[in-house]
């Protein structure tokens, strides 16, 4: 690909021999040995299709010591390696950039325990989370995250990322939900930090280093998760705003107004509606009368039917007396609700088939947000087309750019100015998809040299021969 021609394979990595297999499918069984051509192309791609590995092996591990086995392995003979999830990551994180051996705990997708007191759930690191999220249902709770990709990501991948999603606003980020986490360093050593407890001070708070290291410091294997009450009223609301002004007054009016109930404020310009109401499939505009400017989509979730639906009924009344919204649908059933989700989750799909895009997921000040999207569209002017959307409660704005093709001109166009933008406000250049290969180098236009000498340190510590998702979330100049 053309990433890995920019970046050079780390010769102090070895190649797999006969001998390695071998010792492999004596360790795992051939079942946990993947070297079929077609399986390894997909894993060697990720979900946008735009980045590519070579790697010639995949394994299969059925339990935390097997994954032991496999990695002082792999250290031993300087083997690298790429932890994989359910590859729906966004930042090249979750593919080889050249033969690093792939490990995917997918067949390690038991749920362990669940405690239907205090709703904390332990389970192993390759479940998907929709199974997840359909085992809670029966139980009568849900998972604090869900995102688009619940149909094929791990709940490993999610810690690896941190992934933050569409409930975020409500259930807060997985550092505070995962209670705790199992992870094998890249000699072997299993940590056993799965702990269950919503408060234990003893000493440094070390699984908060395997949320939201993607795979740099060890491989996940189990993890213990608070989970919510399921609440028996939802209603979700899909409006339309003139701009960009009046979306953040109805942000502050929603967390006033609805308090407590507000479960999800997401947001999308006309530019990503039209693109998602022209490629994605089953896709219909739930305001189809007119196109606005903007459009925003409120959740409201309690526990009590006719007062939350009074509440966000009062709330919308004021919205449209004061002009902060210009037209707006309440979804009168499960359907309806789902396909105004519909709409919001498949944007990115949408924008997969539209083209070659650039992706860019940033944390800004909520005011100056779309600044940045204007800036933008206004430097690309014709050349692409610059579409706006995201966790408008959080403060995370999906920026992307969607042309026919890739191209460097456009590219040169975008970066750095997008960084150094982001920079300039104090913002965070990846809020919930990580560096992954994307922006491994990139990482000084959100942290401060020390921090990033400090990660380093860590990254040595953890991982002293750099064999685990090498080339990704740390400056090249600081792996080699
Ligand atoms: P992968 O993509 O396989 O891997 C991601 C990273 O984690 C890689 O660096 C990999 O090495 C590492 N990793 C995976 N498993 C393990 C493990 N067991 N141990 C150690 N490291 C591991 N993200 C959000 O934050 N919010 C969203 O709303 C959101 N929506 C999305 C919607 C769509 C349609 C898609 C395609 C992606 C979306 N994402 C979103 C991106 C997001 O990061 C992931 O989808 C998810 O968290 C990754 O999980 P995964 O199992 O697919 O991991
Ligand atoms: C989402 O919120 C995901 O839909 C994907 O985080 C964001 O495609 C993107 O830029
Ligand atoms: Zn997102």
């Amino acid at each position: 690909s053309s990433v890995a021609t920019l970046i050079e394979r780390n010769p102090s990595f070895s190649t797999i021999t006969v001998d390695d297999i071998a010792y492999f499918k004596n360790t795992l069984g051939d079942r946990g040995v993947i070297q079929d051509e077609e399986v390894l192309e997909a894993a060697n791609t990720d979900w946008m299709r735009k980045y590519k590995g070579s790697s010639k092996l995949m394994l299969h591990p059925r339990s935390t010591e097997e994954v032991s086995q496999i990695l002082e392995y792999c250290n031993s003979r300087s083997l690298a390696v790429v932890p994989q999830g359910g590859n729906t990551g966004l930042v090249g994180g979750s593919i080889p950039v050249f033969d690093e051996v792939i490990v995917n705990v997918g067949s390690m997708n038991n749920i362990i325990s669940f405690d239907k007191v205090s709703g904390i759930l332990v389970c192993e690191a390759g479940c998907i989370l929709e199974n997840l999220m359909s085992f809670l249902e029966t139980e009568g709770f849900v998972m604090p995250l869900d995102l688009g990709a619940k149909g094929s990501c791990q709940i490993g991948g999610n810690v690896s990322t941190n992934a933050g999603g569409l409930r975020l606003l409500r259930y807060g980020s997985l550092h505070g939900s995962v209670l705790g986490v199992e992870a094998v360093l890249a000699n072997g050593t299993v940590l056993d930090m799965l702990g269950t407890l919503r408060k234990d001070n003893t000493g440094y708070d070390l699984k908060h280093l395997f949320i939201g290291s993607e795979g740099s410091l060890g491989i996940v294997t189990k993890v213990s998760i608070l989970t919510p009450i399921k609440l028996s009223s939802v209603n979700v609301a899909f409006l339309a705003c003139k701009d960009y002004v009046s979306c953040q007054n109805l942000l502050v009016e929603a967390k006033r107004k609805l308090g407590e109930i507000l479960s999800a404020f997401e947001f999308l310009d006309v530019h990503a509606m039209n693109l998602t109401l022209e490629h994605l499939e089953g896709a219909r505009n739930p305001l189809p009368s007119s196109m606005h400017n903007f459009y925003v989509l409120i959740e409201t979730t309690g526990s009590a039917e006719s007062y939350d639906r009074e509440k966000l009924e009062a709330f919308l009344m004021d919205a449209v007396e004061n002009g902060l919204v210009t037209d707006g649908v309440l979804a009168q059933d499960i359907n309806q609700a789902s396909s105004f989700w519909h709409i919001r989750e498949g944007i990115p799909e949408a924008l997969m088939k539209a083209g070659a895009v650039y992706k860019y997921d940033l944390s800004l000040p909520v005011a100056k947000m779309y600044d940045l999207v204007e800036d933008l569209r206004a430097r690309l002017d014709s050349a692409a087309n610059v579409v706006a959307y995201g966790h408008l409660g959080d403060g995370n704005l999906h920026l992307n750019v969607s042309a026919p093709s890739y191209s460097d001109s456009i590219l040169s166009q975008i970066e750095p100015f997008v960084y150094e933008w982001t920079s300039n406000h104090r913002g965070s250049i990846s809020a919930e998809h990580g560096l992954g290969l994307m922006k491994a180098n990139r990482i000084h236009f959100s942290k401060s040299t020390e921090t990033v000498q400090l990660m380093s340190a860590v990254k040595k510590l953890c991982d002293p021969k750099g064999i685990l998702n090498p080339y990704k979330v740390l400056p090249s100049s600081m792996l080699a």
